[in-house]
């Protein structure tokens, strides 16, 4: 899978893209990430500017509706194969993980990081990306939910992980919408703190019955809404 991320601080992405299992990832082959930047598109004067005042006034700096085209229309062009366009603005429709599984199943994605106050209109209107959001908070770029989006969905591409049973355990995953079960490994005692007998008395049945239970209390108590979503979509059409 392809991914190509657009944005004014290509720097931003170093670190991340050489650690871990997104690096490994990339010495497999299974992705393939490629970052340009935006300012490259942006006139040939001597401070390259990309931004300039929303009209109407208002506070912050609008990043420009011509070399943002210009930059993607080339990217788009970089290969043959059709791209997923996103751009990501705190605007856009929150990103889950029924999207990240959505996105696993494309060969490429655009990913264009907005800056500043973001970007003009024309470039939705013109370029017509998905707007996506990783949440209902401000950040001072796109850039982060650019690693969110990728290491979400990477994870997904088969391969990636060393066992592929983690991702259907995962809190969120297909066929568990529930928040994840409590884990313990050794010592059984820790400061008087101990495991809960029935995983170390080898019932499987009823280790897999608590489980599911405790599943069910952690979301009723920090996520009674993905209770009432899995109520919903379990629900039989004549019900
Ligand atoms: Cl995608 N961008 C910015 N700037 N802030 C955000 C966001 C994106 N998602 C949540 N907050």
């Amino acid at each position: 899978m392809r991914f190509d991320i657009v944005t004014l601080f290509p720097a931003l992405f170093e670190g991340y893209l050489g650690e871990g299992l997104l690096s490994k990832a990339i010495k497999n082959e299974l992705v393939d990430i490629h970052r340009h930047d935006l300012r490259e598109f942006a006139p040939q004067s001597v401070h390259r500017p990309v931004d300039d005042k929303p009209f109407g006034g208002g506070p912050g700096m609008l990043i420009q509706v011509e070399p943002t085209v210009k930059c993607v229309e080339a990217v788009e062009a970089m290969s043959a194969v059709r791209a997923r366009r996103i751009l990501l603005t705190p605007g856009g429709k929150t990103f889950d993980q029924r999207m990240a599984e959505e996105f696993a199943s494309d060969q490429r994605l655009i990913l264009l990081c907005g800056r500043y106050e973001g970007f003009d209109q024309r470039v939705t209107d013109i370029w017509q990306p998905e707007e996506i959001s990783i949440g209902d908070f401000v950040l001072n770029g796109g850039e982060v939910a650019a690693m969110v989006i990728i290491e979400a969905v990477i994870r997904l591409i088969p391969g990636v992980l060393g066992d592929q049973q983690s991702n259907i355990d995962d809190s969120f995953s297909q066929g568990n919408r529930l928040l994840e079960f409590p884990q313990y490994t050794r010592p059984r005692e820790f400061r008087g703190h101990t495991v809960p007998d029935v995983l170390t008395g080898g019932d499987h049945g009823a280790i897999a019955k608590w489980r599911a239970e405790q599943s069910r209390l952690r979301t009723q108590s920090r996520r009674s809404d993905l209770l009432a979503e899995n109520e919903i979509e379990n629900k039989h059409p004549n019900e």
